[in-house]
This record gives C-alpha cells, structure tokens and sequence, in this order.
C-alpha cells in the first residue's frame, strides 16, 4: 500500500456537495482507504479570472492502486460527477487532481508525479497543509514551508 494525495476542486453546482460525495467515492475506491481529509477552502479564480470562486480541498489515500489506475479512477469519479471538459482552467464540477505518490516519479503523456504546479497554487497547498504539512515537495521544501512564501489573499476556510 501505498500513501497518495488527491487535490479536489469544483465551482459550478454546489461544490460544497460535489467535493464531500467525491470524497466518499474516493473512499470507496477499490484496495484503498481514505485516511485523511482536509477542510474545505473557498479560493479565488486562478487562471482564468471570470469564474466564480471554487471550493477546493484535499484528501490523503492508501492505496493498492498503480498511479495510472488510480487516475483512471479519479477521472471516473469527474464524469459520473457530470463533469464536462471545457476551457483550459475554466470553470467545472468537479476537478480530481492526483498530486503526488509516494515514491514515485513518472511523467508520462497521462500523468506528471509529482504535480508540476502543485507548489505554486495556495489553493493546492491550503488544504493540503491540513493534512500532511512535513510532506516534502519537488523543490524540496515541505508543504508548510512553500505556504509560507504564498499569498493566501481571498482564501477562506468554509465553518
Ligand atoms: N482549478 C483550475 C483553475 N483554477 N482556481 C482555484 N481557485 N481552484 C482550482 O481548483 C482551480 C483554479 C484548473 O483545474
Ligand atoms: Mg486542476
Ligand atoms: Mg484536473
């Protein structure tokens, strides 16, 4: 088994719903178990800026999965959801963004492990912070250490 997070974002529907019944799915999956979840965060629009707000959290799986099973899994997960691909970081449902397992290193046509972009989004690096703060990133500085140097403006924890 092995440790892997999963970033989870939506701003269309009610996100708040989608990301707790994406959670349970994810908690459902085949040879793995949810060990942790973050706190759900409302986060400004990166990218493109005419969106509303989006609802991002995180979640942390041991899983029995191979990365690229596991990222089938997730992109299941986003359709049954309703997800309809769009604009390049446009709006959307559901989002289901496989960040990094442990020990593993691929770049591939599907697939980038480690996340490439994950250091830079506060909105990744909020909720992933609730639930593994000492993990260390590509440029080897851990979770807690890049939030730090983030600007975390219009980012709110949801009560
Ligand atoms: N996802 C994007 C593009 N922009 N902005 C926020 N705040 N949160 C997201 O999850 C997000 C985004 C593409 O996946
Ligand atoms: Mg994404
Ligand atoms: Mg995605």
């Amino acid at each position: 088994m092995t440790l892997a997070y999963v970033a989870l974002g939506s701003n269309l529907g009610d996100p708040q719903q989608q990301l707790l019944a994406a959670m349970d799915a994810l908690a459902s999956l085949a040879d793995t178990r949810l060990l942790r979840r973050s706190r759900l965060y409302r986060t400004p629009p990166w990218g493109v800026l005419e969106q509303p707000p989006f609802i991002n959290a995180a979640v942390e799986l041991d899983t029995g999965l191979s990365p690229h099973a596991l990222l089938d899994a997730l992109l299941i997960i986003e359709q049954r959801a309703g997800r309809v691909r769009g604009e390049r970081n446009g709006p959307r449902v559901l989002d289901l963004d496989l960040l990094h397992v442990d020990g593993v290193q691929l770049d591939d046509a599907r697939l980038t492990l480690p996340h490439p972009r994950m250091a830079e989004r506060a909105f990744v690096l909020l909720p992933l912070h609730d639930i593994a703060p000492t993990l260390r990133l590509p440029d080897q500085h851990t979770v807690a250490e890049r939030l730090g140097m983030l600007d975390l403006a219009g980012c709110e924890r949801l009560p």
